[in-house]
C-alpha cells in the first residue's frame, strides 16, 4: 500500500517503542492487532531514512523480578524479560543502520514508562539539534503516551502516527489521546482511509 508522506526531515527524530515479540500476538502482553502497524511503521523508516531522520528504537528490558509483574504484587504478566525471546524485536521490522537504541525498565524496583525516563535520550536528540519528535509503536495507552507527552513537556514538537500504534484497551487509546492532545502532542489520523482502529 502507497501511503502519504509524513515530510520528515533531517532535524526530526522518528521513535519507535518496543516492537518486541511479547506484545505480538502469542506474546505475554499482546497488544490486539498489533501485527497490523507493521507495515506502516516500515514505510516510516523509509522515508526517515531517505530523509535523513534519526531512528531512535526502544526495547522494555526488565529483570524477572521487575515491580510491574503479577507475582511482585504489579498489574502486568511477566514480559520482556532481558535476553528472552519475547523481548526480541518482531522479526518484521526492518531495523535500520545507525538507529540509537533505548532500554527502558531495567531496574526491578521501578517501573518507567516513557523512553525519556532516566535516560539520557533527550540530551542526545538536542545535541542532534533535533526539535521534532514523530512517535510510533507500542503500547499507545502506555509506553507510547507516556513517551509522547515527556517529549512535549520536554520541548520537542510531538507528532503520534496513529496508523502505527495500538492501545493494550480501546478505551485506554481514547484517553491517551485525550491526555496525549492535552499535554500538546499532535495525534496525526491515519492518512490512508479506510483504516478501521
Ligand atoms: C508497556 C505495559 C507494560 C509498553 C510496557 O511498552 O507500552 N506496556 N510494559
Ligand atoms: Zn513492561
Amino acid at each position: 500500500m502507497m501511503r502519504k508522506k509524513i515530510g520528515l526531515r533531517s532535524t526530526d527524530a522518528l521513535l519507535v517503542v518496543d516492537l518486541q515479540l511479547d506484545f505480538f500476538a502469542g506474546g505475554k502482553l499482546a497488544v490486539p492487532r498489533a501485527e497490523e502497524i507493521l507495515p506502516v511503521v516500515n514505510d516510516v523508516i523509509d522515508e526517515a531514512r531517505r530523509s535523513g531522520t534519526q531512528i531512535i528504537v526502544s526495547r522494555d528490558w526488565h529483570p524477572p523480578d521487575h515491580v510491574s509483574f503479577a507475582a511482585q504484587g504489579g498489574e502486568w504478566p511477566q514480559h520482556c524479560v532481558r535476553g528472552t525471546r519475547g523481548a526480541e524485536f518482531h522479526p518484521e521490522l526492518r531495523l535500520p543502520p545507525g538507529a540509537l537504541f533505548v532500554s527502558k525498565a531495567k531496574r526491578a524496583e521501578r517501573e518507567q514508562y516513557s523512553d525519556f525516563d532516566g535516560t539520557s535520550l533527550a540530551e542526545e536528540l538536542r545535541r542532534r539539534a533535533i526539535d521534532r519528535i514523530f512517535i510510533v509503536g507500542l503500547a499507545e495507552d502506555f509506553c507510547v503516551k507516556c513517551s509522547a507527552i515527556d517529549a512535549a513537556r520536554l520541548g520537542f514538537e510531538t507528532h503520534v502516527l496513529r496508523a502505527a500504534t495500538r492501545p493494550v484497551t480501546r478505551e485506554g487509546g481514547e484517553r491517551a489521546r485525550a491526555e496525549m492532545r492535552a499535554a500538546g502532542v499532535t495525534v496525526i489520523e491515519p492518512p490512508c482511509a479506510p483504516y478501521d482502529i
